[in-house]
């Protein structure tokens, strides 16, 4: 790298020496530094207090042994882990992750950027990220309920509403954070809002399911807005097939838009016809089943394997909503070759640093996760305010919240990515937007982390 500045060159150094075999922490640092360089020009002061120096570190790192017995009495051991990244602004605040790929670098690439999106909210939290290397998959709910009782019982110790408030991410829904939150009041004996992402009946907010999805396609709305443009009678791919990618597509199809194409780990579906979603969630929330499956029920649907080859479907708008890295240079080339005007983030990371380049040089409309992806945050935090509250808010009243901030992460973005001299570069204008409201506040609380 490749960060002109040598005095951020210096710290990413540092970042790769002190965390060796840690690439997608990396990567996600290296992004942000590339950033700030017009950030320190204007703001010696921050240089001066080490605040970028600070931020690269996390607050506090826990990882631990999670024992639990399958189905067969065998006994199985997974590792836990929570980085509390920040608490600048807000007690932590991020989700947890169950999927075989996760590692300690996984967690703080995704605690890392969690910083950033959660200031752009406007909300107070702070950031965080936890998980296991645990698979949900092909596991009985009895091993998942065992598994997540075993996770939380060293975690407890760890949370709290005012302290680190999880949620769900890849591998943990409604029924992970059900068995873990159940876990957590007999062993705390309070009923707190110390999860978010909670079921209704026990505390949790209208629009959390759908709010990641939703949330991108308003940031999406809000870019083609910008350029008079609009989803109405778009085509949309859209990768991935879980809780993100499914309410992703129900907000584009809302806002007009025929989405063609959906994904899991082993490949893709294409519906020229559009998606019906009413199958997919069939398919994948009551069944818990493969994407594929879609072909039985729609036989002019094709099924291909291999998800990377989503990209090469010719689309308008391309959301990115299944994992991180899974669009490479290649794809994004393929996509503007294909006549793409937008790609929004729903996913954590998803684009490589070549694809971003792609689309950034030729001119698409480029919403990065941590913008794009904020809505699931940003009603997480208001599921907080209702559960302080001891009240809910009604489904139209949380959707018109969350759209607002939505828009809000749009300006402030857009805003200052032009007032730092990178206009349309919403990369730029997400991560100097979301660090200017943490570095006031470090720089105002002094050397206290
Ligand atoms: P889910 O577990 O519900 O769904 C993940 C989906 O991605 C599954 O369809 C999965 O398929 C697919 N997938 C995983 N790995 C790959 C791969 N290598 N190639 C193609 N598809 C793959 O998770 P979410 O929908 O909650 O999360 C998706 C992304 O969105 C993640 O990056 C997450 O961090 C991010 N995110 C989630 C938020 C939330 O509120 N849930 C909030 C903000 C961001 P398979 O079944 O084969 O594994
Ligand atoms: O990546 C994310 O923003 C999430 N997985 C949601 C975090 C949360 O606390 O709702």
């Amino acid at each position: 790298m490749e960060c002109k500045n040598a005095y951020l060159q210096g710290i990413m150094d540092k970042v790769i020496a002190k965390n060796p075999a840690e690439p997608e922490f990396h990567q996600a640092v290296k992004e942000v530094l590339q950033s700030f360089e017009p950030v320190i020009e204007k703001h010696p002061e921050y240089v001066e207090a080490g605040i970028i120096d600070r931020i690269v570190e996390p607050e506090r790192v826990i990882m631990f042994r999670v024992p639990w017995v399958d189905d067969n009495g065998k006994v199985q051991v997974n590792r836990g882990f929570r980085v509390q990244f920040n608490s600048a602004i807000g007690p932590y605040k991020g989700g947890l992750r169950f999927h075989p790929s996760v590692n300690l670098g996984v967690i703080k690439f995704l605690g890392f950027e969690q910083i950033f999106k959660n200031s752009l909210t406007g909300l107070p939290m702070g950031g965080g990220k936890g998980g296991s290397d645990f698979d949900p998959k092909g596991k009985s709910d009895g091993e998942v309920m065992r598994f997540c009782q075993s996770f939380m019982t060293e975690l407890f110790r760890h949370i709290g509403p005012d302290t680190d408030v999880p949620a769900g991410d890849m591998g943990v829904g409604a029924r992970e954070i059900g068995y873990m939150y159940g876990q957590y009041k007999r062993l705390r004996n309070e009923f707190t809002g110390t999860l978010t992402g909670k079921g209704l009946t026990y505390g949790g907010s209208l629009v959390r399911k759908e709010a990641t999805g939703y949330g991108c396609c308003y940031f999406t709305q809000e870019m083609l807005n910008a350029k008079g443009d609009s989803f109405e009678g778009k085509t949309v791919v859209i990768s991935g097939s879980g809780n993100v990618a499914i309410y992703a597509a129900e907000k584009a199809q809302q806002l007009g838009a025929k989405v063609v194409a959906l994904s899991d780990s082993n490949g893709y579906i294409y519906d020229k016809e559009g998606i019906k979603l009413d199958t997919v969630k069939k398919i994948k929330e009551v069944e818990r089943k493969r994407i594929k499956e879609y072909v039985n029920y729609h036989q002019n649907a094709e099924y291909h394997e291999g998800s990377s080859g989503i990209w090469t479907i010719p689309c308008d708008i391309a959301l990115p909503c299944a994992t991180q890295n899974e669009l490479d240079g290649e794809a994004a080339k393929t996509l503007v070759k294909n006549g793409c005007i937008a790609v929004a983030e729903g996913a954590n990371m998803p684009s490589t640093p070549e694809a971003i380049e792609v689309f950034l040089n030729n001119g698409v409309l480029f919403g990065p996760a941590k913008a794009a992806n904020a809505g699931g945050v940003a009603v997480s935090g208001l599921e907080m305010s209702q559960n302080s509250l001891r009240y809910s808010w009604s489904f139209e009243e949380v959707d018109e919240k969350l759209k607002n901030i939505m828009k809000n992460i749009y300006k402030n973005t857009s805003e200052a990515a032009k007032e730092y001299g990178h206009e349309n570069n919403f990369v730029v204008g997400a991560n100097i937007a979301g660090f200017l409201k943490v570095a006031e506040t470090m720089l105002a609380h002094g050397v206290a982390y």
